[in-house]
């Protein structure tokens, strides 16, 4: 490690210890740093001895800097951040605070996060301190709210945006192995920050690399191994640097979640051993660590896939050998809702086929948009029977795909589908949805949706909760007697896709597939670039313990038919 960066370290423990009030050993540290930056030659060749004779280097510094050098790590400078009550990245976020700022906001009024702060400012406290003004106190002020917006963000939009810069980080030289880890890699709903890890015989290159991407709005921290940037949209994103021999212990660490971690280091305690993200040890010995199979054989557990690391009662399923065979990324053969340009959707019958031909799928229903819906076009039963002709025409044109005809009905505040039986029985596969009357009672809603599962022609319930993520909650519905209705009238329910529904959502699907439901997994396309979408219906599937054999658009065209019955 470079003298410089061992001084920055230096530094920022002194910074903690004064936060913290402790006397005396800021000063040494101080020392210690200032002796760094003055030496021309690199210490990193230098043992704990000859380290001791350098100028205010004391026999407990000198150890660190050792560990420092040999491991890029230093445990006692990461457990002294942990412990700190100060929310240092939150405070860090409010543009025109920095390191010096938030020690004096602390020790001067005990602020430690983002709400004391405002709390502060707003009673007009902050101006006050030394080196503030009444300008600087508003901006802060202001710039909370900026900071705080920080919210969640969906995965459909994180995931493709750190793949991006996985793959950024993969094509240079100097990157042996890259992983993005934390809630991306568990495919959770929403996302808080981007992790990434990166193995690298160069840090100090990558780091500096990863601080001046383009997408880079401000640095938050810079430090030899790890990293924080805000990316442009508030988005956070940590890079570490880690040891090859660690990857698999530090990928299992920081992808979690945390009471998995707490759960899987119980049990490396009753065995003898310690689990860490430096890995798993026994003594001093490190028994494992480069993969993460490495570890679970070692603990004679099942490997867990990222999407069902949540729940201490996981880890149990995974130690008895009840882990689920989750359906896999490409299984899926056809998707069954989407909506062209005959409704509401963007694209043409034809430019869809193609492109889903494209995703290498053997059939997609069209699932146009009914009368029931406040939609400048929508299909009646005139427009059924001429768009049933044409797909007819364009199946027989191209070659490779096959277009089911379908259409989402609307379920309306009765239960009523607004198209006829004798219209429906005609198509391949009937879509029947509720988008209105989200309000009625938790029976009425549920008695609606039961009402169409019981419409002979009527395949699959679409996004059945209605939920859309941070913007309108599920409706109040009584699901397992829609999950059993379901089952009964050989009605299957949807895991919808879109990024902003994933409705079924994963813990609903867990229960339903428990009911002996079948699902499917749709994306509910409106522009033929949504079928991309079905990836995250997939991961939505495999967080509900989802296996190939409960999601329908599993099978072939021919077996699909089969459980349609038209
Ligand atoms: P997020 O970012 O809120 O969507 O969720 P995560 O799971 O990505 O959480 P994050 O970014 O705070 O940390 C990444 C992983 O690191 C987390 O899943 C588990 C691990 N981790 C972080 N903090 C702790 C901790 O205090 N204890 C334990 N056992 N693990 C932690
Ligand atoms: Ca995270
Ligand atoms: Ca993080
Ligand atoms: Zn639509």
């Amino acid at each position: 490690m470079k003298n410089m960066e061992i001084a920055q370290i230096m530094e920022e423990i002194a910074d903690l210890l004064e936060i913290k009030e402790i006397p005396f050993k800021p000063i040494a540290y101080r020392r210690a740093a200032e002796t760094l930056k003055s030496l021309s030659e690199p210490v990193d060749g230098l043992n704990q001895k000859q380290l001791i004779k350098l100028p205010g280097i004391s026999k407990n510094i000198a150890k660190k800097i050792d560990e420092l050098n040999k491991t890029g790590h230093l445990i006692y400078f990461e457990e002294m951040k942990k412990d700190c009550p100060i929310e240092f990245e939150s405070l860090l976020s409010v543009e025109g605070v920095g390191p010096k700022t938030v020690k004096l906001l602390y020790q001067s009024l005990d602020i430690k996060n983002l709400d004391e702060l405002e709390e502060q400012a707003k009673h007009h406290r902050i101006r006050r301190l030394k080196g503030m003004s009444e300008k600087k106190e508003a901006n802060i002020l202001e710039n909370i709210k900026y900071a705080r917006k920080t919210g969640r963000k969906l995965l459909g939009q994180m995931l493709p945006l750190a793949n991006e810069i996985k793959n950024d980080l993969k094509k240079l030289d100097k990157v042996a192995d890259v992983e993005v880890a934390g809630s991306i890699r568990r495919r959770k709903e929403t996302i808080g920050d981007i992790d990434i890890l990166v193995i690298t015989d160069d840090p100090q290159e990558i780091m500096e690399y990863f601080i001046n991407m383009d997408k880079v709005d401000r640095v938050i921290a810079r430090g030899p191994t790890k990293s924080t940037v805000r990316l442009r949209g508030n988005i956070s994103c940590d890079l570490r640097e880690v040891p090859s021999e660690s990857f698999g212990s530090a990928l299992l660490y920081f992808t979690g979640s945390k009471e998995v971690n707490v759960e899987l280091r119980k049990i490396a305690i009753k065995n003898g051993w310690k689990l860490s993200e430096y890995g798993l040890f026994k003594g001093d010995e490190i028994i494992a660590g480069q993969t993460e199979e490495e570890i679970f054989r070692k603990y004679r557990m099942e490997y867990m896939e990222p999407e069902i690391r949540e729940t201490k009662e996981d880890v149990e399923k995974a130690i008895h050998d009840r882990l689920p065979n989750l359906i896999g990324y490409s299984d899926l053969k056809g998707d069954l809702q989407m909506h062209t340009k005959w409704s509401d959707g963007k694209d043409t019958i034809k430019d869809i086929a193609n492109y889903a031909m494209g995703l290498n799928h053997e059939y997609i229903a069209i699932t146009d948009h009914t009368s029931g819906l406040p939609l400048k076009d929508v299909m009646d039963e005139e427009k059924i029977k001429i768009q049933m002709k044409e797909i007819d025409k364009i199946n027989e044109e191209i070659e490779g795909i096959t277009i089911l005809k379908g259409l989402e009905v609307n379920i309306d505040s009765h239960g009523k589908l607004d198209v006829k039986d004798n219209v429906l029985k005609d198509l391949d596969v009937v879509v029947a949805s509720v988008h209105s009357g989200f309000r009625q009672s938790k029976d009425q809603l549920t008695n609606r949706i039961i009402s169409a599962m019981e419409n002979e022609y009527v395949n699959i319930i679409a996004h059945p909760t209605g939920r859309k993520i941070q913007q309108r909650d599920e409706y109040d519905l009584d699901l397992p007697r829609i999950f059993e209705t379901s089952v009964e009238t050989d009605t299957f329910l949807e895991v919808n896709s879109q990024p902003v529904r994933l409705d079924l959502r994963d813990v609903h699907i867990k229960k339903a597939i428990k009911y002996g439901c079948k699902l499917v997994i749709n994306t509910d396309a409106h522009t033929k670039e949504h079928l991309r979408d079905l990836e995250y219906g997939i991961a939505t599937a495999r967080r509900g313990w989802s296996e190939k054999s409960d999601i329908i658009n599993t099978s072939t065209l021919k077996e699909l038919l089969g459980f349609f019955n038209h």
